[in-house]
């Protein structure tokens, strides 16, 4: 009898593992899988006896944890494509918002559009994504900005986690924007989501997080706080947009909730920084809204290399700032524009993407116990995932232990 279900052998191993060396690397390595799980990953020397019930060489490519992209907004209606040459042109983002464009234009798309368009949308994105090694993706509301339209963009999500190998975590962003019909009492919305809608998705388990936009013209500590506390009061887990535009001592407000992570952060502060340190709040990097809004001041790495803080990756998908489908480009610009370094970028896709999402004793290295996702690539070392601009170097992609059609 078979010890293991599937063993797959030539390979060389970036394990990721916290700690390790040089993507924690084995040369000539073998990985064993048994159901959905990991069952043993080291060198094939020391295989010795054992065996499984299907062996597979990957004859020499390299086997990388698949990529997490722990924050997207996939689900929206419509695009911004037009607002994109407004840019170009020199109108800001904020000028576009005031002037009821922007994110505002996007819930009006997203309220006409019914769940199966938002789906049959979504669902291509998620697919661009698995295509280039993600098996995992956290997928936000935020376009509805009203009590039906929240839900259903949460639905949306669910529907396309069951029908799909991916995993979708969601998370309510219902404090993305004012919505227009609360303009004049931004207090009142914040207490629909606090009495109303919190309660809902909690009751139908739509969501497995709550996150919130800090800044001027969004969301404000106080507000935050009261969404926070709702969500709290059922358990949900918090993440926060921080900082993105102006230092709103974002971090430090994730910080004080304990929250999963602190997003964006360009403006974030030292002390914000040693904040998350001290509560575990992992920095979430999107280097895509950074590209499209054409920011200069870059995160605080150092503060963040400095402190220890786990700084994952994200495409963060969205039709606005960052209309970026593959989270392998995120890691080529995060080189480019944040300095990380290509180990950096690949932990950041890993390791600490699993972590921002409260998954990392489940996946996000290749170590024995945890859940058999599994990215296998096209090239000569796990820095070319950095490297290369517009390539597709996945060769397969295996899901809880199965391997994914990608066609
Ligand atoms: N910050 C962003 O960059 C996106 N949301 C957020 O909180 C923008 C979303 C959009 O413009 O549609
Ligand atoms: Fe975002």
């Amino acid at each position: 009898m078979a010890e293991w279900d599937l063993l797959l052998t030539d390979a060389r191993i970036a394990t990721m593992r916290l700690g390790a060396r040089n993507y924690g690397t084995i040369e000539d390595g073998a990985i064993a899988i048994v159901g959905e799980s990991l069952a043993w990953v080291g060198a094939a020397a020391d295989i010795a006896g054992k065996s499984a019930q299907t062996t597979r060489s990957v004859a020499g490519r390299w086997i990388t944890p698949a990529l997490i992209d722990c924050h997207t907004h996939l689900v929206f209606g419509g695009d911004r494509s037009a607002e994109f040459e407004q840019r170009l042109q020199g109108a800001s983002y904020e000028e576009i918002a005031r002037a009821g464009g922007g994110i505002l234009s996007t819930v009006r798309a997203t309220r006409t559009a019914s769940e199966d368009e938002l789906f049959a949308a979504a669902h291509k994105r998620l697919q661009q994504l698995a295509s280039d090694g993600v098996a995992t993706v956290e997928i936000k509301s935020g376009y509805g900005l009203d009590f039906e339209n929240e839900l259903k963009m949460l639905r949306v999500a669910r529907c396309l986690g069951d029908s799909s190998d991916l995993t979708v975590k969601t998370t309510l962003l219902a404090a993305h924007a004012i919505p227009p019909e609360h303009a004049q009492d931004p207090d009142a919305y914040v207490t629909m989501i606090c009495e109303k809608l919190i309660p809902a998705v909690a009751e139908e388990g739509l969501a497995d997080a709550v996150d919130a936009y800090c800044e001027s013209f969004a969301f404000n500590a106080e507000q935050i706080g009261r969404v926070f506390d709702a969500a709290r009061g059922f358990e949900l887990a918090v993440k926060l947009h921080a900082d993105q535009l102006t230092d709103g001592d974002g971090a430090a407000l994730a910080a004080k909730y304990s929250a999963l992570s602190a997003d964006h952060l360009e403006y974030t502060s030292v002390a914000g920084v040693a904040a998350m340190a001290k509560s575990g709040t992992a920095a979430v990097l999107l280097p895509g809204a950074f590209l499209t809004l054409g920011e200069t001041q870059p995160p605080p790495i150092d503060a963040l290399r400095g402190h220890h803080v786990p700084m994952a990756l994200a495409t963060d998908c969205n039709p606005g700032t960052s209309p970026l489908c593959s989270l392998r480009e995120a890691m080529a610009l995060a080189c480019r524009l944040f300095k990380l370094t290509p180990q950096e970028c690949l932990a950041g896709a890993t390791r600490e993407a699993a972590l921002a999402l409260g998954l990392g004793a489940d996946r996000g290295t290749l170590e024995a116990g945890k859940r058999a996702d599994i990215a296998i690539w096209d090239i000569e070392h796990p820095r070319e995932l950095s490297y290369w601009l517009g390539t597709r170097p996945l060769s397969d992609l295996l899901i809880a232990g199965r391997t994914v059609n990608l066609t």
